[in-house]
């Protein structure tokens, strides 16, 4: 009709067309957004449509259609709001930039400068967090800083680290899947988590691969698998010791790949030969005939690639499972080929940047160590210091809430997450967070940690901010702004600058513009493990994305790593003996099921955007809890009735879905939703001791129907 009407009125639609990037998932999808304005109309229509890159091919999920949703929410934050007693009143940012200027030198001056803390995010661009790790270690002088990512990747990060000398999600390129003939997926939900990366798998399973899924639960990852090994949570180091054994009674190893690119295998050895397959199989819940078909599948192909998320990684030995599967893939020299290699899938859409330019409590840029006086010498002189004004390690994301309790740290900076939804034992940390005398939070919504700020500033969204973003194949892309910030909002990094300068330490933050704090984070990057040298904004726009190390402006890479050599100095990878590790905490009469957390397809993280996302809300309008139906019936739930689910913290009320994808032991709830029904407020807190990981993915529970009678 309406078009019917412009064609007589001869009137043509004005269109705006916004090139973009998915604000989402690590594989950083890139799309086109339409803005039609009709004439006459009184609200344009948007239209989403995906653009081919490298990564999905040009594929986007739901996510990426309706992000523009939220990007144009009418609750959208537009100017600084200070609280006045429970009501928050809007000031101006000059107001704002005072008042915070004000406070953290006021605490600072009375409680020292580790009183205020900063805790960032992996959405944010490389270009602020890097500026966050310096606004913290410069402006702050405070050693208090740490991120989400602590949270996601640090587990596989450690894991990384320590085996191969390098932490860079995947060790091959995505277009090396298709050729892998046998492909472990292990407590990973790409088809609802990075959903533009299955036909890579499918391709691979009609060229043949065999896929093994490990996971508690059915997904739509393991609908494509051939064998599910439906694992207890947390038992992944012991599942993965098992499949080892097998691989060594089998005699399926590459012997002069062990020999020549390994060290520690004699060692390795002498702990599996003691392990015994039968108890591994009472362990786990997988029958000793599953993990012997599972390792040969593996141990046979001539190609084979293995992935880990958060299924493995969000335990107390998070840390150590990852390593025992990375014992497996050196096992079988099945690394460094086309079509063989490692994977930990990186959760957030700057997941792997964000770990790589100093967001962590022991980082410093490039991935350098804030304790190793060369790469404090580096970055002291890149910054205009002498190394000893460079404050030393912090502590890990819960553990500053630990001391945000104890009120050791009073002051904090949140930007780029939602704490108080998203650390496991919430209503501890949102005790907490209350306790502080002065908390700012940097959002483009008033989230549930906004809520509890003394101040709330308004950032830029995806569309309206430049950066750089690394996606999980390690691969640099540019995101340029194609909107004019919404109302006062202003970029993260651009915040950073303007609240330095109130702190006097204004010199140090003289930036014009994200390619000025890009070109410095090249610099202190160089000669890093993470190093971005060669990459700049010209580049990225010539080639459509970098991937790093890259060390130098001519150079290029594949994306394929450890060809010859791993990143160690010897050039060796290391094994290690994994121990049958236990959950933190083990079921008993009182709390007699398992619980476990994750992810479905609508909805993101802490669902602060996506449940602004009319289009994703409506798709899961509230939080469930998914149980077997012997497990329903033993608790009299039946599908779709309210259920209380009570942990040794506190308990939530969801909605019961009863299911036969999940084991019978097990229940499974998502993270996205906050308040009544925030499954972190029942999580349990303890941290894997090596990387600090909390144990997400297993605490013990007790379920009861709500309704009477
Ligand atoms: N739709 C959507 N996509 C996302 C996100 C989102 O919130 N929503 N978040 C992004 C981020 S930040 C991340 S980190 C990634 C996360 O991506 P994933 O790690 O793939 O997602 P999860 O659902 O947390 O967990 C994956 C699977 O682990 C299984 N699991 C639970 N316990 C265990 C266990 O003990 N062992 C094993 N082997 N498996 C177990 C769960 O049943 C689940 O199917 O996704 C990214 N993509
Ligand atoms: N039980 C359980 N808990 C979990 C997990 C789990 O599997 N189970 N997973 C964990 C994982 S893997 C992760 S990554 C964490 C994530 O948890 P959070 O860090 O809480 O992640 P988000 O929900 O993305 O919160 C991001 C906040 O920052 C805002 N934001 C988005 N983009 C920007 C930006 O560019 N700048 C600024 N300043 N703000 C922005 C959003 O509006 C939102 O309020 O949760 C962890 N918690
Ligand atoms: S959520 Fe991930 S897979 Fe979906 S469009 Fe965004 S970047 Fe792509
Ligand atoms: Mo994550």
């Amino acid at each position: 009709m309406m078009q019917r009407q412009n064609q007589l009125s001869g009137e043509a639609p004005v269109l705006k067309v916004m090139d973009t990037q998915c604000p989402f998932c690590s594989v950083q999808c890139k799309a086109v957004v339409t803005e039609r304005w009709e004439p006459g109309a009184v609200r344009p229509v948007y239209t989403v449509e995906p653009k081919p890159n490298k990564a999905s091919e040009g594929r986007l999920c739901i996510k990426g259609m309706n992000a523009y949703q939220h990007s144009l929410h009418r609750e959208r934050l537009t100017v600084p709001m200070r609280r006045e007693g429970e009501r928050f009143v809007p000031i101006s940012w000059g107001h704002a930039l005072e008042l915070i200027g004000r406070q953290f030198t006021m605490l600072q001056e009375q409680f020292g400068r580790d009183t205020v803390g900063v805790y960032g995010g992996g959405s944010l661009t490389n270009e602020s967090a890097y500026l966050l790790g310096k606004f913290a270690r410069v402006a702050l002088r405070s050693k208090y800083i740490d991120y989400n990512g602590r949270f996601c990747m640090s587990a596989a990060a450690s894991a990384g680290n320590k085996t191969f000398g390098i932490d860079r999600g995947l060790t091959n390129p995505l277009s090396d899947i298709p050729l892998a003939k046998c492909i472990i997926l292990a407590g990973t939900n790409i088809a609802e988590c990075q959903p533009t990366l299955m036909p890579y798998f499918t391709r691979a399973k009609e060229n043949g691969a065999f896929i093994i899924a490990i996971d508690p639960r059915e997904t739509g990852t393991t609908r494509i698998s051939d064998l599910h090994l439906k694992v207890k949570p947390g038992m992944d180091a012991a599942l993965a010791n098992g499949l080892q054994k097998v691989l060594l009674e089998e005699g399926l190893l590459d012997e002069a790949f062990v020999h020549g690119r390994t060290k520690g295998f004699a060692e390795l050895k002498e702990h599996l030969d003691a392990l015994d397959l039968e108890e591994i199989a009472q362990l786990t819940g997988v029958s000793v005939a599953n993990i012997r078909a599972a390792a040969i599948a593996y141990g046979k192909s001539s190609t084979a690639m293995v992935f880990t998320a958060r299924g493995v990684e969000q335990q107390t030995d998070g840390y150590m499972a990852v390593r025992s599967f990375l014992n497996m893939v050196l096992m079988t020299g099945q690394i460094g080929k086309p079509g063989s290699g490692y994977g930990a899938v990186t959760g957030q859409g700057n997941g792997q940047g964000g770990r790589e330019h100093g967001q962590k409590a022991d980082q410093l840029p490039g991935y350098r160590l804030i304790e190793n006086p060369a790469d404090r010498a580096h970055i002291a002189k890149v910054w205009n210091l002498e190394p000893e004004e460079l404050p030393g390690k912090g502590v890990s994301a819960y553990e500053m809430m630990e001391k945000v309790h104890a009120q050791e740290i009073r002051g904090m900076l949140v930007m780029g997450s939602n704490p108080v939804v998203s650390n496991p034992n919430a209503n501890f940390v949102e005790e907490g967070l209350r306790k502080l005398d002065f908390l700012v939070v940097a959002d483009m919504f008033m989230s549930e940690t906004a809520r509890l700020a003394d101040l709330v500033i308004p950032v830029t969204s995806y569309m309206e901010n430049t950066g750089t973003l690394t996606n999980l194949e390690g691969r640099v892309l540019l995101r340029e702004a194609s909107r004019p910030a919404l109302g006062e909002s202003r970029d993260d990094w651009r915040i950073l600058c303007d609240i330095a300068n109130r702190l006097g330490r204004g010199q140090y933050f003289e930036f014009d513009d994200a390619e000025a704090v890009f070109e410095e984070l090249r610099v202190a990057s160089q000669g890093g493990i993470a190093d971005y040298y060669g990459i700049t904004y010209e580049r990225l726009r010539l080639e459509e994305g970098v991937y790093w190390p890259c060390p130098s402006p001519g150079e290029a890479n594949t994306g394929r790593m450890f060809e010859r050599q791993f990143a160690h100095a010897d050039g060796k990878a290391e094994l290690v003996p994994v121990d049958n590790h236990m959950p933190a905490e083990l079921t008993d009469e009182t709390y007699p099921l398992y619980l476990t957390t994750g992810r479905v397809l609508s909805q993101y993280l802490t669902g602060v955007q996506t449940r602004r996302s009319h289009s994703l809300a409506a798709r899961d309008v509230e939080s469930f809890v998914e149980m077997h139906p012997k497990t329903a019936r033993s608790f009299r739930i039946s599908d779709g009735e309210l259920v209380r689910i009570t942990s040794r913290r506190g308990s939530i009320v969801v909605r019961g879905k009863v299911t036969t994808d999940i084991r019978q032991d097990t229940v499974f709830v998502p993270m996205h939703w906050g308040d009544s029904q925030c499954v972190n407020k029942i999580t349990n807190q303890a941290l894997d001791p090596t990387c600090r990981m909390p144990g997400f993915k297993v605490c013990a529970v007790n379920i009861e129907p709500l309704t009477s009678g």
